[in-house]
């Protein structure tokens, strides 16, 4: 096959109601990143597209439950996840957002080009209705039943079980997940794309010319819709946050999400040309530009059917040549899940471990969701940072540059002749480019990063068969040899793993003294046996690449999520019933003040009590409390509470208590107190009605 020079990669991008999770990086960023930075190194014109993807749904009812605007939440997250592909190395070429105003534009075109060509049909139909609420429900405003495999709390559009995606008029037994009612059919009008239009195009050009090269996993998905029977699909919202529809009659309305998002790999494409004095055209219109988008497997159909559709009715783009999707990970043998905060964020994960982004990089690689779901487990994490990067690659390059500096002053010594050791070492170190690029090229990266660990092992068994720290005693020349040839295997593992280990091939870099620039082209000529480090090149002192990580810090990290999931659990706990009912009169007999506490103290002999001496504004008097396991006294003193003040006395262990402090629990069950805000303005003695 010709290999194209051009390559547009785009990455899912990722929605703007939430941080990211190791969960994004494994399965779409990290596997995209490799693939962009390998092809940049191979010399290839690259675009690597991103973007917040911030319409739809989940946006909205996110802003609703805040009590904020749907611009706020995706501004928030925008800036989140920015900055967390920013620290991991995610090298995009341009990361925009869908509320940017070239986005908007070139959507609305889009639509509007279809809408003139006649590729839509318009058709009124009976949507689902809240009428408490007074609004359509489209997509994630809908829960209910999936048709196909039961689930009772499939969305409206997708059912995250299955990945079926349908309309919301197809769930079984639907409600509103605004205010819970039944929702009624009203009608309205919408545009459709009719995907069954496509369907013969669709046929011939994957189940036919891609079912060698596309993943069987995404190639199986894509032929069990077709083989489902295509269906129109609705591409307009009556929403309010969104792309307005552009045409006539599509006030109030605005473009699906699912329109609108993968158009904004094309208008982050834009932008970045812009930017860069580029044409944007020949990324997304010239043949001989390979266009590849890089997925988590729920968003195959829309990649694979709907937006090919969308592209071909347009008419003048180009099709993706391959859509690498991975499977989900799983961490510690649970679904990842924001809503219950079972995830490892990368913005927290950076927090306790600031400089080992490579680490967690290679973690997800090496264990890659690729064929099948797969698991995370934090032990696995500080099995691959202990006796792969520490033992294997870091041992190796430390060896390396240690002796280099120890025997030649870091200079690169000038080899003698050439064992046959050596010469099979450095044929075999010469086959790993190609074999690694392969792997990469088959969208195989786990393959790929164990390749790359395999030629650090190459290094490290070459040091410890010819053992240059013993021949030194004895033949100084042949050490010369031992090390010359070391070096070049160190070389050519700051090149072969930058797409990997970005920043540590950075830091190889600069130990090597070899200027990242050089580092580009330089995959190929390693395979044709060009040197790499010359002889009497200087290279810097040694400096640790990666360091062991303590069982202590793992379980720190498992403690985390358990205890989050407790928390959960917890919060998720069903809400007492409430009370018989009371007359205004019964409320207005309890007077509840704001006060302080001056004193506590333990109560001999009891765990739970505390004896507090509190100032009620009407005068300081003796409150026993049970809160003793959750506070120390001295936390508490100073601490302004709400007290109820005219409980008639009672006795506890002999001290008379004049009152109740107001307490609840959090998630987790701890006590907390019910208190005014700590403001000097709510002097003691208010009363709080
Ligand atoms: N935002 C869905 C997701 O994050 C979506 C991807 C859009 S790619 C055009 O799963
Ligand atoms: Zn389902």
């Amino acid at each position: 096959m010709n290999q194209p020079k051009r390559y547009t990669i785009t990455a899912a991008l990722p929605y703007t109601n939430g941080p990211i999770h190791i969960g994004h990086l494994a399965g779409v960023y990290v596997p995209a990143d490799i693939y962009a930075r390998y092809q940049r190194l191979q010399g290839k014109d690259v675009a690597f597209i991103c973007g917040s993807d911030e319409h739809g749904v989940p946006i909205t009812i996110k802003a609703k439950k805040e009590g904020v605007s749907p611009q706020d939440i995706v501004d928030k997250y925008h800036a989140i996840i920015k900055q967390s592909f920013l620290d991991f190395g995610i090298s995009f070429d341009n990361y925009s957002r869908t509320t940017a105003k070239i986005h908007h534009e070139t959507a609305s075109e889009f639509f509007k080009t279809l809408y003139e060509k006649g590729e839509f049909i318009e058709e009124v139909t009976e949507q689902l209705y809240d009428a408490e609420a007074n609004q359509f429900l489209a997509d994630r405003f809908v829960i209910g039943t999936c048709p196909k495999c039961g689930n009772e709390e499939s969305y409206g559009d997708q059912c995250e079980n299955c990945g079926t995606s349908h309309n919301a008029t197809d769930l079984i037994n639907p409600k509103s997940a605004i205010t819970g009612a039944t929702p009624t059919l009203k009608e309205t009008k919408h545009w459709f794309l009719p995907l069954d239009k496509h369907e013969a195009f669709l046929k011939e050009w994957i189940l036919v010319g891609h079912k060698k090269d596309w993943k069987p996993n995404v190639y199986g998905q894509v032929k069990s819709w077709i083989d489902d029977g295509l269906r129109p699909r609705a591409v307009t919202r009556d929403l309010d946050w969104g792309i307005p529809v552009p045409v006539k009659g599509g006030e109030g309305k605005v473009l699906y999400v699912w329109f609108d998002a993968p158009i904004g790999y094309i208008s982050a494409t834009k932008e970045w040309a812009e930017r860069e004095g580029k044409n944007w055209e020949p990324y997304w219109k010239d043949k001989d530009t390979k266009l590849l988008h890089f997925i988590g497997k729920d968003n195959i159909v829309f990649h694979c059917i709907i937006f090919p559709a969308m592209l071909k009715a347009e008419g003048s783009y180009i099709l993706p040549d391959n859509v690498p999707a991975n499977e989900f990970l799983n961490l510690e043998g649970n679904k990842l899940s924001t809503s219950k905060n079972w995830a490892v964020w990368l913005h927290e994960y950076l927090q306790e471990f600031p400089d080992k982004q490579d680490v967690l990089r290679y973690a997800l690689t090496a264990n890659a969701p690729e064929t099948k779901d797969n698991d995370f487990t934090w032990k696995d994490f500080q099995a691959r940072n202990n006796n792969e990067l520490v033992a294997i690659f870091g041992n190796f390059i430390n060896r390396v540059v240690v002796l280099t500096n120890k025997y030649y002053n870091g200079i690169v010594p000038k080899p003698s002749e050439l064992s046959a050791i050596d010469e099979e070492t450095l044929a075999t170190l010469k086959a790993f480019p190609a074999v690694i690029a392969s792997s990469i090229e088959r969208y195989r990266f786990r393959e790929a990063s164990q390749e790359l660990m395999n030629l650090a092992r190459l290094g490290n068994k070459y040091l410890a068969d010819e053992e240059p720290w013993k021949v030194i005693k004895e033949d100084k020349a042949r050490v010369q040899t031992i090390m010359y040839v070391a070096l070049q295997i160190a070389s050519a593992l700051a090149v072969l793993s930058e797409p990997f280990l970005p920043f540590t091939s950075n830091k190889l870099n600069k130990i090597l003294n070899v200027s990242s620039s050089a580092v580009e082209n330089t995959w190929n000529s390693i395979s044709d046996g060009q040197e790499l480090l010359p002889a009497n090149h200087q290279i810097g002192k040694a400096e640790l690449l990666f360091s062991k990580i303590e069982d202590s810090e793992v379980q720190a990290q498992i403690d985390k999520l358990e205890a989050n999931k407790k928390a959960n659990e917890a919060a998720s706990k069903k809400v007492e019933a409430q009370k018989d009912e009371i007359t205004w009169d019964d409320f207005s007999k309890l007077d509840i003040r704001v006060g302080t506490i001056l004193e506590a103290e333990k109560m001999p002999k009891t765990k739970k009590l505390l004896v507090l001496k509190v100032d009620t504004g009407i005068d300081t008097r003796t409150i026993v409390s049970g809160i003793a396991e959750s506070f120390s006294p001295e936390e508490v003193v100073g601490k302004k509470v709400t007290v109820l003040v005219n409980l008639a006395p009672r006795a506890l262990r002999g001290v008379e208590s004049q009152g109740m402090i107001l307490m609840t629990e959090d998630a987790s069950g701890n006590l907390v107190f019910v208190n005014p805000d700590e403001n000097d303005k709510v002097s003691n003695g208010l009363k709080i009605s």
